[in-house]
């Protein structure tokens, strides 16, 4: 029986990297966000696939939580003077990466078998499976009109309001047939942004439905933390769609879909708003500081599940 973790940026993959220390790689597999991913310099840039991979590998920036660890960037500043672009930042070990897997793409493999190939390369045993090999793009909808993710993330630093978000292609993609969803033992959400992270995964042509068929627990855990996000714009979008920045808020985002939802201990007293929605709640610590507390929230969200 496996249980299936569902991550995107860098929130996730704190969680992952807890369950990946606690369950073997046959008792756990990781679906990936690739609605990030973007044609970039001439790259095949997938940054959610990435940085899990780099920190199940152990190697990711401790700092930043995306690249790696004791980066150089030569490659940056040489583009730099050549007038390139270089507002997202790519370090000269991560750019190995890219034209790694821009040259298997051109062989002819998907993103799940150059994913495998350079995970496998890094010492990775889990298996990280991105959630299609069919495009996706998530596009951030803003009062100045649509918006490619990293132009939203990176370029414009998350200051264009969302109004919105939508997945291209997702309609007509299919699910990664590597996901065993017929011996599922429980889905994990990882504390990911569940807008455009979790979203774009579950908008997945067919995944949503794959994955309430299985009648396995679906437990979600907390992004916000006493209404604010740990990372990222989770809060600063919930605001801009007019809906409360709260941990309560996020379960009603999951309504019909999670059967248990783990909040942090400073949101205790939103667990009967929550059960009310239909979920069990569990109060636990979620905010993962050391790889200790990834460790035990991933045993909380185990034993929940057991
Ligand atoms: N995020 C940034 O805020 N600035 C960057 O320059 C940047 C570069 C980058 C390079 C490779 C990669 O895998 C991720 C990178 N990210 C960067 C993070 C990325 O934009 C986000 O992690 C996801 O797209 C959303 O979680």
């Amino acid at each position: 029986m496996t249980v299936l973790a569902l991550t995107g940026g860098v929130g996730g993959a704190k969680l992952a990297l807890g369950l990946a220390k606690l369950l073997p790689p046959g008792d756990v597999v990781f679906v990936v966000n690739t609605g990030d991913d973007f044609e970039h310099l001439g790259l095949h840039i997938s940054p959610d696939v990435d940085t899990l991979t780099y920190t199940l590998a152990e190697v990711a920036n401790p700092a930043t939580g995306w690249g790696r660890q004791d980066e150089t960037w030569r490659f940056m500043e040489a583009l730099e003077r050549f007038g390139g672009e270089t507002w997202f930042r790519l370090g000269d070990a991560d750019l190995a990466l890219h034209l790694r897997r821009r040259t298997l793409m051109a062989e002819g493999l998907g993103l799940t078998a150059t994913t495998e190939l350079i995970a496998k390369s890094l010492g990775v045993r889990h298996p990280i499976l991105p959630m299609s090999d069919d495009p996706v793009r998530t596009r951030v909808l803003t009062p100045d009109g649509p918006l490619a993710f990293q132009h939203y993330f990176v370029r414009d630093r998350c200051k264009p309001t969302a109004v919105g978000f939508e997945f291209d292609g997702a309609a007509a993609a299919r699910p990664n047939p590597a996901i065993p969803f017929e011996s599922l033992e429980a889905v994990v959400i990882c504390p990911s942004n569940p807008y455009v992270s979790v979203d774009p995964i579950l908008a997945v042509n067919g995944m949503r439905e794959a994955l309430a068929a299985t009648g396995a627990p679906i437990v979600a855990v907390s992004p916000i933390v006493g209404g604010r996000a740990i990372k990222g714009p989770t809060a600063k979008m919930m605001r801009e769609l007019g809906v409360p920045a709260t941990t309560t808020e996020v379960a009603r985002h999951y309504a019909g879909l999670a059967s248990h939802f783990v909040v942090d201990e400073v949101d205790a007293e939103a667990a009967p708003d929550v059960g009310a929605l239909g979920m069990s709640t569990t109060v636990a610590q979620t905010v993962m500081t050391s790889l200790d507390d990834r460790v035990q929230l991933a045993k909380t969200v185990v034993d929940l599940i057991r």
